[in-house]
């Protein structure tokens, strides 16, 4: 097979995997297409909430037509018997001649033996085809495994004039299509965070509400040092749909002189806790995202505002940011943007830049 034609199979097996990117838990999302002849036999991506793999699914639908086949496989196939057995052992089982790997698994229980066990059993496996797509597809999973923390998109919707807006009230920015792609970006993510400032000015859901996608909302995180988040708002009323999490930072010592009185936050935690929300006692940014990796939170979506934005970007915790941008101007009294697609550090790369009506989306990465 040629090399242009195993780009084009990874190619179709990484654009499969991000069907459920966001979707598979702490698994990644892992796309497999089973080949032979020019012909695809089977295609599969992991299992919403991660299991069965992917391999297994598409070699079940490769069935008797599996043995000499070729594999492409977006992630090394698993070595290990976790829930399911390894998909290593299934390749070799179904007799497959060749296995190509986009990436191999940062994973201690695999990293180069799901590899070992084809190569052992007389398989060719060829590594690396399209390995920076693959990287990108897998951000999140990377991130988590070699840094136990969440990759961190920041997404902000700009004015021509480079506002997000006016200061405690809603401007629509960008129109509806920009505002579709925010939503496949939620989707796609595991957890999403904004500022008590944002909720208390839009009242947001934060939940993805594109047809038939509904079940895809990530969990949603709201950073509310005080508790103030209303037991009225919507976030708080379908909590019970999409879970909530409030992040505080840990009680300081009371006032001595108002020793005796409790801690007005203490009612208000209490509030919520009823209500169904957790609370998050965190000392920093960097704790909170180590906390959410060790729930195997991969990818965390920042939606806003422009403090929140600012902390994450300059405790160096943005790894990809997206600026859309709309055709109106704000002027006076606007709430400046602290990123401009304009004037980016050199360090960030634009990767996108794409247009959805009269919105400009510009997408940026950051070279680690
Ligand atoms: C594969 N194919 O489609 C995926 C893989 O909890 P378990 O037992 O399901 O194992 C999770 C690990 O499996 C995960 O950390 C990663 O190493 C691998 N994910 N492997 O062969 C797949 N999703
Ligand atoms: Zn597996």
């Amino acid at each position: 097979m040629s090399a242009a034609e195993d780009r084009r199979f990874m190619g179709a097996a990484l654009r499969l995997s991000r069907w459920h990117s966001g979707a598979t838990g702490a698994n990644p999302s892992v796309g497999c297409l089973v080949v032979k002849d020019g012909k695809i036999l089977g295609a599969a991506v992991t299992a919403i909430c991660g299991r069965p793999h992917a391999e297994t699914q598409a070699l079940d639908f490769a069935g008797e037509e599996a043995p000499g086949a070729t594999a492409y496989v977006t992630l090394e196939p698993c070595s290990h018997y976790g829930k399911t057995p390894p998909c290593a052992n299934a390749l070799v089982d179904a007799g497959i001649a060749r296995v190509v790997v986009c990436l191999t698994d940062p994973d201690a229980r695999v990293s180069g033996r799901g590899l070992s066990i084809l190569r052992d059993a007389g398989i060719a496996v060829d590594t690396g085809v399209l390995a920076e797509e693959g990287r990108r597809m897998l951000a999140g999973y990377l991130m988590r495994k070699t840094k136990q923390r969440p990759h961190v998109t920041l997404k902000l919707a700009l004015s021509a004039d480079g506002m997000l807006g006016r200061r405690g009230e809603e401007v629509l920015i960008t129109g509806p299509l920009a505002r579709a792609q925010v939503h496949v970006l939620r989707a796609e993510s595991d957890a999403i965070l904004v500022g008590i400032g944002t909720v208390m000015a839009d009242d947001p859901e934060l939940n993805v509400r594109l047809p038939g996608m509904k079940q895809l909302s990530p969990i949603r995180i709201i950073l509310d040092r005080r508790l103030e988040l209303p037991l009225t708002s919507n976030l708080v009323r379908s909590v019970h749909d999409v879970p909530v999490i409030v992040v505080t930072s840990r009680a300081t010592s009371l006032d001595p002189l108002s020793a005796t009185t409790e801690d007005p936050r203490e009612a208000r935690r209490r509030a919520l806790s009823d209500s169904g929300v957790e609370i998050l006692d965190v000392s920093d940014l960097a704790e909170l995202l180590r906390v959410l990796a060790d729930r195997g939170i991969s990818s965390l979506f920042v939606e806003g505002g422009a403090n929140v934005a600012a902390a994450f970007f300059h405790a160096g915790l943005a790894d990809r940011v997206i600026l859309s941008q709309g055709p109106a101007t704000i002027g006076e009294g606007g709430l400046e943007s602290p990123l401009s697609p304009t004037d980016m550090p050199q360090d960030y790369r634009m990767i996108r830049a794409e247009a959805f009506g009269p919105d400009h989306c510009f997408e940026f990465e950051r070279s680690s």
